[in-house]
């Protein structure tokens, strides 16, 4: 049995980070849904991560896109993040929605729109300065559609010179966290498609490159927690962004398409002693709530989240070590199973009530009348959505 006070240190030193997109409209290609109460600015969807927080105790920080979260005064946004309680986490840079990143931002064959597209991301590393943000997290969906479109290994040497250029910008404690993902926007070559890929371009610039593992950007029936273990081995696990994955990039909750394949992930997160803040792992949140409404799915994800690090964290570790050393292969198997398959709620419930917290985050959310209340309040202008 693994040791309880240690399970629940562990629980308390857990931050997850929301992303400010979650609480805009969102949706397909086809449609995307209004939802009354939306937040029609910056500060507004900082309100909702705040509310996220308070009920949860675990979701500090919240990430922001740029150009969608612009404002002219990013230190007065920081400032305004932490009087509601949080703080301003990693900087998403956006290059790919201008008409001039057809062919691409940061691999574009053209010299000045290449040089628009770095720009960009050191105008993040500006922002950063300002907000006191320690990530830049970049996810590129420069690519080709057709075979023979352009040079792939020139779009390589292309994206090298930028994230060269940008990673020496960086402040000594900051840090350039490269996604990948697999397809989409582009369908022929994705210039990032894998971890292998971003892991050599983070291997050139230096020991503050670190790979992003989302979990929605692989193919079907990839074992994510093996990349996540070599990754952790190899020092340069930078984060994840969470959310899950039926057939392609689908956004939705983590863990619910697949709550087994998180414990798996967490446990070789556990074992490798890096889930607290100093290992320097993001666990960040990177979802779309198109049809459900999203501050109870912000909070159901936080919970998700937390349910699989307790069972990861539940595993005896010295029991589990010991079946394998004697290549007892059930014995071991099942180890990890007892812990998957303890109910962890009750513990988490008592975790929050030790923290003066409800123990129902989503009950209290519900009681609390914010719904209603940014319902009233949030009448006009225009609601936060991609591409704002
Ligand atoms: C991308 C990628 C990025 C996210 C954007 C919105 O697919 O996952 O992390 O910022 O979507
Ligand atoms: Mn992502």
């Amino acid at each position: 049995m693994a040791d309880l006070s240690v399970v629940k240190q562990a629980l308390l030193g857990l931050e997850i980070e929301l992303p400010s997109w979650s609480f805009g409209n969102t949706g397909t290609r086809f449609k995307v849904f209004a939802q009354p109460g939306v937040p029609r600015t910056v500060r507004e969807k900082i309100d909702d991560a705040a509310q996220v927080h308070a009920l949860t105790g675990s979701a500090p920080s919240v990430a922001l896109h740029i150009p969608w979260d612009a404002v002219a005064d990013y230190g007065e946004l920081a400032g305004y993040a932490r009087e509601q309680g949080v703080r301003v986490g990693t900087i998403n840079a956006n290059v790919f929605q201008d008409d001039d990143f057809r062919l691409g931002s940061v691999a574009n064959p053209d010299p000045g729109i290449r040089r628009k597209a770095t720009d960009r991301l050191l105008e993040c590393v500006d922002i950063m300065d300002a907000t006191g943000s320690r990530d830049l997290k970049l996810w590129f969906a420069d690519g080709t559609n057709y075979p023979g479109q352009d040079d792939i290994a020139g779009r390589q040497d292309r994206l090298a010179e930028c994230l060269h250029e940008v990673y020496q910008r960086l402040g000594e404690d900051q840090r350039l966290l490269l996604e990948y993902k697999l397809f989409e926007p582009s369908f022929y070559t994705t210039d990032v498609p894998d971890w292998g890929t971003s892991l050599l371009h983070c291997l050139a610039l230096g020991p503050r490159a670190a790979v992003v593992v989302d979990t929605g950007h692989h193919a079907p029936g990839t074992n994510i927690e093996f990349i996540v273990a070599v990754l952790l081995r190899a020092g340069r696990l930078g984060g994840f962004d969470f959310n899950s994955r039926f057939y392609a990039d689908d956004d939705l909750i983590v863990g619910a398409a697949d709550p087994f394949q998180l414990f798996r992930i967490m446990r070789e997160v556990v074992a490798a002693g890096a889930l607290g803040p100093a290992a320097g792992i993001a666990f960040m949140l990177d979802q779309c709530h198109n049809i459900e409404p999203k501050i109870p799915a912000q909070l159901r994800s936080v919970m998700n989240v937390q349910e699989a690090t307790a069972k990861a964290l539940l595993v005896d570790a010295p029991a589990l070590a010991a079946a394998q050393q004697a290549g007892d292969v059930l014995g071991a198997h099942a180890v990890l199973m007892d812990a998957y398959d303890t109910d962890v709620r009750p513990l988490l419930a008592g975790l929050r009530a030790d923290q003066g917290l409800d123990p129902d985050p989503v009950a209290a959310y519900h009681r609390s009348g914010y719904q209603q209340k940014i319902i009233a309040d949030r009448v006009g202008g225009t609601q936060a959505g991609w591409g704002s």
